[in-house]
């Protein structure tokens, strides 16, 4: 039987799941073994991940998954960017790792900026300036919290650490540090000196599909592994997997990576790291086999997830009262009042409908009053977002885009996928939903020599997953919004 089976880790900012794949070169069927909540918690004011808990859930998941199948032979972790944990000479975590939407960072940005100006961290780094970078994050642990640490491990690296004894730096997730030199493929080592930030904490970078080790031996026994297990690097930057999986089959397309964020853009082989690309903040991330993710952070869904919480909707994919929500605003008339999906007032949790509200009286257009009017007004301005980035990135790259491939938990979004087609003036394929998970797998697959090249790898996801097209209609003219 040359079926190989692998499982992927998936984490999330709101869930985690763990996903066993059966992959062989004309099969790709992943299941859903183990889902478990990622629910952040105040420490000391400052908004933590629970780690603990995170492991938990994946040593559950893989004891199923390992329950599910005994052939189970390989395994990794991917979750969001930026955040890590940092370890001191024993090994030991220096505090809980902090959410990169908590406030340590408000300031810090600006002043690096000022210090150091733009065109030289891009010039390094090709990276867009997000607040919450890993940089501006270290710098808000001072410098007392640097000396004592040894290591830095981004969130996927710090729970494969926790499963096998393993440090390292996986570089598609690396690249969004904003310490990491994308010409060379390496630690912008002199950035970080100068910063103040020890370069002793940076640590070895390996590639998506590196062995990392084996499970210890305590977790074997809760896995119930008889040491066949190996943990695998994927692109660990879930982004990274996401793109790794688009069904995409020749190379004029842009991506759209739906879920609390949307990242958008093309995939390019070199860098762009032009003044107005900058000034755009676009960026240039690592992707699987050192492709460029040249894309932008759009707001994604994270507005709707959080007027879902404060209503107290049960906004799962399953869920009829959201399935209502939906509807109505898709009844609700368009383009009547939307948002700047850029606005930083909308990066930190809490209070989203009236934060939405008042946006839209700032700006003198009519105030959505109802639940079904502020979903549009959410959707109408996400695909606005949407529809900039993907116009911006083709531009800025001199990279033709016949079509938009819509994966990730926003492409069961039948709305916003219409919307994305109108706004883009293009087609939208949209699928596969859990994309993250699946270019997880297949880049264990490929690295265990089951599959072939990356575009083995996306013909596969082509030809056996779900993916739906959307043609634009027409009708109403989009560009006055976009161009505002
Ligand atoms: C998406 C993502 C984005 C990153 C953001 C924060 O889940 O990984 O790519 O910018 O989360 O880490």
């Amino acid at each position: 039987d040359e079926t190989f089976s692998a499982a992927a880790v998936d984490l999330g900012a709101s869930s985690g799941r763990v996903v066993l794949g059966r992959i062989g070169p004309e099969r790709l069927e992943a299941d859903v073994v183990h889902r478990f909540a990622n629910k952040p918690y105040r420490d000391d004011e400052r908004l933590c991940w629970n780690l603990g808990e995170l492991f938990d859930g994946i040593v559950n998941g893989l004891a199923r998954a390992r329950a599910a199948d005994q052939g189970l032979e390989s395994v990794a972790v991917d979750s969001w960017a930026v955040d890590y944990g940092l370890l001191d000479a024993d090994g030991s975590l220096l505090g809980a790792p902090v959410h990169y939407r908590d406030s340590r960072t408000d300031g810090i940005m600006d002043t690096i900026r000022q210090r150091l100006g733009d065109e030289h961290l891009y010039a390094i780094t090709g990276l867009q300036f997000l607040p919450f970078n890993t940089l501006y994050q270290l710098l808000a642990e001072g410098p007392e919290r640097l000396e004592r640490a040894a290591t830095i491990l981004l969130m996927p690296d710090l729970l494969t650490h926790a499963l096998t004894g393993a440090v390292g730096a996986e570089r598609t997730n690396a690249s969004t540090t904003q310490l990491y030199d994308v010409s060379r493929g390496e630690w912008a080592a002199e950035l970080a000196t100068d910063l103040g930030i020890p370069r002793r904490i940076l640590p070895d970078i390996h590639d998506p599909g590196d062995p990392r080790g084996r499970l210890l031996p305590e977790l074997r026994e809760r896995v119930g592994d008889d040491g066949r297990i190996m943990v695998r690097a994927a692109g660990s930057h879930d982004t990274a997997s996401a793109v790794a999986a688009v069904p995409a089959l020749g190379e004029r397309f842009a991506y759209i990576s739906c879920g609390t964020w949307s990242l958008v853009g093309v995939e390019l082989d070199a860098p762009v790291l032009s003044l107005e690309s900058a000034a755009a903040n676009f960026t240039n991330e690592v992707g699987v086999d050192g492709t460029i993710r040249y894309l932008r952070n759009v707001i994604g869904l994270w507005p709707l997830q959080e007027c879902v919480r404060e209503w107290a909707v049960d906004g799962g994919s399953a869920s009829a009262e959201f399935a209502e929500l939906l509807e109505a605003a898709n009844r609700e008339p368009a383009l009547r009042s939307v948002f700047d999906p850029d606005s930083a007032e909308l990066l930190s949790p809490g209070d989203m409908p009236e934060r939405i509200r008042k946006l839209c009286a700032d700006a003198g257009l009519p105030v959505p009053e109802t639940r079904a009017a502020v979903v549009r007004c959410i959707l109408d301005s996400l695909a606005i977002g949407h529809a900039r980035a993907v116009r911006d990135a083709s531009r800025l790259s001199g990279r033709a885009v016949d079509v938009v491939h819509l994966v990730g938990g926003g492409s069961q979004n039948r709305l916003l996928a219409q919307l994305t087609a109108e706004a883009t003036g293009l087609p939208v394929l949209a699928g596969p939903t859990e994309a993250t998970a699946l270019g997880n797998l297949l880049v264990q697959a490929r690295a265990a020599g089951v599959l072939g090249s990356q575009a083995e790898a996306r013909a596969l996801v082509a030809a056996t997953q779900r993916i739906e097209r959307f043609e634009p209609a027409g009708g109403l003219d989009w560009s006055p919004w976009i161009a505002a």
